[in-house]
């Protein structure tokens, strides 16, 4: 590629005279050009990965990684004066999804891509994002995230298909992404829009009117916990994205073939959670309407589709009423019942039904009685699906069930976001890792290596230092790049605990204010978005925001300890926090994070974890050992066992235990009443001492302890380095291609 010759094509002059918006639309229209010139994947079977959410984050970098261009690019453009991070910014990020799951299917199609498998993601053209975090009087508000531009990485195509409603048809429009992998082929995203959509019904913050469907239908991507109003509308954005996907899909089936009694050798479903689920009697509604008899269209759908389970929060397990499915999509009703009569006729266990006693339709037995496979995300969230939240469904299925450990793309997380790490590892085992992530396991013999040892820690000092430059440009935050950096991003959600690490904070507030003082000063970083009708959520933001301000104005306490929430974090922020990171927080109630996939990014990054045997930080643990993680708080089976007993009173850990209650009355003392909403605070307070629901208290002690050992261990700097060279060493195995090609020969057989 040469940038000069494209910018003088396009706008007549050089590319020093031209602005840094100016370069990236050149480039995006180049990118996009080289993308439809390589190759798409042939072969008889392919698969159409529906997710009502792809949290891809910013393109461009990514596609000239991808292209294998990036360094090219960026030598051109420096030897004109320009670089290559100012033009990355004018790119807006589209945040098409809520967090780990959205960003799970991102990963997934680079890799699916980059194995060259024949496989293309289905999903919706949210017209905004998740919301946009913006941080007044020590609170989040949420406003609208507009990231399409009039240029952008869509390509609108003429493909529409008609998707019916109770109250009125809308026509859906496909618009693709390229999906370039790190290799020969390209795939597509297609996302699914109305062209009537109006952006200009959106009131104040958020807010829009519910009502008008052929308006409102992609404005939004919802948030993970709403009203019902939302609610409402969350059932019409599934309908149309798999009504719409499954028209495409086949077509394209039978366009190669397919009599539709075979679907299943020409297409393989994979439903991302339950959001998708009404694929499968979508399906085999239009099977039907084609000609098929039901129990064939049933027949042939089953054993084309296979199903993820994200989590086993209760809570989060859609049901959808009858009474709603009815009102937005009664044609679907009629098959749902014969699915739930067939298991009727087969199983007396009332578990195991489909629609219950309440009239509601459990969507995830859809999945797992109509599909060849369940999967989970992690080793041990697919053992307590078996053993636990499954059960019923693993003893009549055992065959179905499978576990598929979640993976990360490295050519983001590593290749992008770090390329001083990706050298230094390139020169040290050179570059077959970028390929094949389990070479990385060669770093291994470079444990006893002080010079490498010295070249690690210098990186991670380099990224910290570039994180100082990046919060003091845009939060003018001001952080000591020689402190700890110790960071939890994530989701804000009671089971991930931000709370617990926030009592750790006063807790060490107070201990310094005492005269006991670190080594090495601390800086806690979190970033996280609450959703916005998630009120303890809210308050545990507000918290941590005001902690942060009397922190920092606290000058007995402030040069050891400073308290950071990143604002509106996001995978571009993501991007920048991951790689200066030291200490990883994935500090969830065991049992209750399906599997995480930050932590895998923050070990590939060279952070050592300080977590609870949960999700995947279970098998980080087993992989680097006892000495390279700091593992503490009750096993996943202790924290079930308590449930099922409800045995856990908060109150009588907060009375008898003098650091917990000391911390926990902080809340609600002078300091945090002075610079917070008294409301709030006492709200939360009131939450932990009357509830705890996510068991914080019990593991407090411990986490304490963990922590401080962690900190300790910090202070030997060779020691340190060991432990961050065995955790990129054995990170090989979190590589999303992994994965991937576990799905593929397990699940997909492509
Ligand atoms: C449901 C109903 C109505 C509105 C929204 C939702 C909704 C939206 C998003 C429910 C759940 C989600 C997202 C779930 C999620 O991100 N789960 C995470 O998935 C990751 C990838 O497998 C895991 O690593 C995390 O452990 C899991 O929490």
């Amino acid at each position: 590629m040469n940038i000069s010759e494209i910018i003088v094509s396009k706008y007549g002059k050089a590319v020093s005279q031209c602005s840094n918006e100016e370069i990236y639309y050149a480039l995006l229209d180049e990118v996009q050009r080289l993308a439809e010139a390589k190759h798409r994947p042939v072969s008889k079977k392919k698969l159409y990965y529906f997710s009502a959410e792809f949290l891809i984050g910013k393109l461009l970098s990514n596609n000239l990684i991808n292209l294998g261009i990036y360094d090219e690019v960026k030598k051109q453009l420096a030897e004109n004066g320009k670089d290559i991070c100012d033009i990355e910014e004018i790119e807006n990020e589209p945040s098409l999804g809520n967090g780990g799951l959205g960003r799970l299917a991102a990963c997934f199609l680079d890799s699916i891509a980059t194995l060259g498998l024949n496989g293309d993601g289905v999903g919706l053209k949210y017209h905004f994002g998740l919301f946009r975090q913006v941080f007044e009087y020590n609170q989040q508000t949420a406003v609208p995230d507009k990231w399409l531009t009039d240029d952008s990485w869509l390509i609108k195509t003429n493909k529409t298909y008609p998707v019916k409603f109770k109250k009125g048809s809308v026509t859906a429009r496909m618009y693709d992404i390229n999906v370039t992998g790190y290799g020969s082929t390209t795939n597509k995203l297609h996302l699914f829009d109305i062209d009537t959509a109006d952006e200009s019904i959106i009131e104040n913050g958020i807010d829009f009117d519910k009502e008008q469907i052929d308006k409102n239908l992609t404005l939004f991507l919802y948030p993970d916990d709403s009203d019902d109003a939302g609610r409402m509308l969350r059932i019409y954005q599934q309908y149309f994205m798999v009504s719409a996907g499954a028209q495409m899909l086949l077509d394209e089936c039978v366009a190669k073939g397919c009599k539709l009694y075979d679907l299943a050798d020409y297409a393989v479903i994979q439903i991302n959670d339950t959001h998708p689920t009404m694929v499968i009697p979508e399906l085999i509604r239009l099977l039907v309407e084609r000609g098929l008899e039901m129990d064939n269209a049933i027949n042939a759908v089953s054993k084309a589709c296979a199903y993820t389970n994200h989590t086993i929060l209760a809570e989060a397990l859609e049901k959808w009423p009858i009474s709603y499915l009815k009102q937005v999509v009664p044609q679907l009703m009629p098959i749902i019942e014969v699915l739930d009569n067939k298991v009727r006729r087969k199983y007396d266990n009332k578990e195991l039904y489909i629609i219950d006693r309440d009239e509601r339709v459990h969507m995830a037995h859809i999945d797992i009685h109509y599909s060849i496979s369940v999967n989970g995300v992690a080793s041990l969230h697919t053992d307590i699906l078996k053993n636990e939240e499954l059960n019923g469904f693993y003893q009549i299925y055992p065959e179905k069930f499978n576990n598929k450990t979640n993976g990360i793309t490295f050519r983001r997380w590593l290749l992008h976001c770090n390329p001083e790490l990706t050298e230094l590892i390139s020169s040290l085992i050179g570059s077959g890792f970028k390929k094949d992530a389990v070479e990385l396991k060669k770093l291994m013999k470079f444990k006893e290596d002080k010079t490498a040892l010295n070249r690690l820690l210098e990186i991670k000092s380099l990224k910290k230092k570039q994180l100082k430059n990046h919060l003091l440009t845009s939060q003018k935050i001001d952080i000591d790049e020689n402190s700890i950096f110790d960071i939890q991003v994530k989701r804000l959600h009671e089971y991930k605990r931000q709370q617990l690490n926030a009592l750790y904070i006063i807790h060490k507030y107070l201990e310094i204010k005492g005269g006991k003082k670190p080594t090495t000063p601390i800086t806690v970083i979190f970033g996280a978005k609450a959703a916005p009708a998630y009120v303890i959520a809210q308050d545990i933001i507000h918290l941590v925001l005001c902690l942060s301000e009397v922190i920092s104005k606290d000058p007995e306490v402030s040069p050891y300890l400073k308290v950071v929430m990143v604002e509106n974090y996001n995978v571009t922020e993501a991007q920048k926090l991951i790689p200066a990171c030291d200490i990883s927080e994935q500090i969830s109630l065991a049992s209750k994070e399906a599997s995480g996939t930050g932590n895998m990014k923050f070990m590939l990054n060279g952070a050592v974890t300080l977590g609870t045997e949960d999700g995947a930080n279970v098998e980080i643990h087993e992989l680097v050992g006892d000495d390279n993680i700091y593992i503490f708080g009750d096993l996943s089976e202790t924290v079930v066992e308590r449930y099922k007993k409800g045995s856990y009173k908060a109150k009588e850990y907060y009375e008898e235990n003098e650091d917990i209650q000391e911390a926990v009355d902080f809340i609600t003392g002078e300091e945090l009443m002075e610079v917070g909403n008294k409301e709030r605070l006492e709200r939360l307070s009131r939450e932990l001492i009357g509830k705890d629901w996510f068991m914080t208290f019990p593991d407090f002690d411990e986490y304490v302890k963990a922590r401080e050992k962690a900190y300790k261990d910090y202070e030997n700097r060779t020691e340190w380095a060991e432990k961050m060279l065995v955790n990129i060493a054995m990170a090989g195995y979190f590589s999303s291609d992994r994965t991937i090609e576990e799905y593929n020969r397990d699940i997909w057989k492509l």
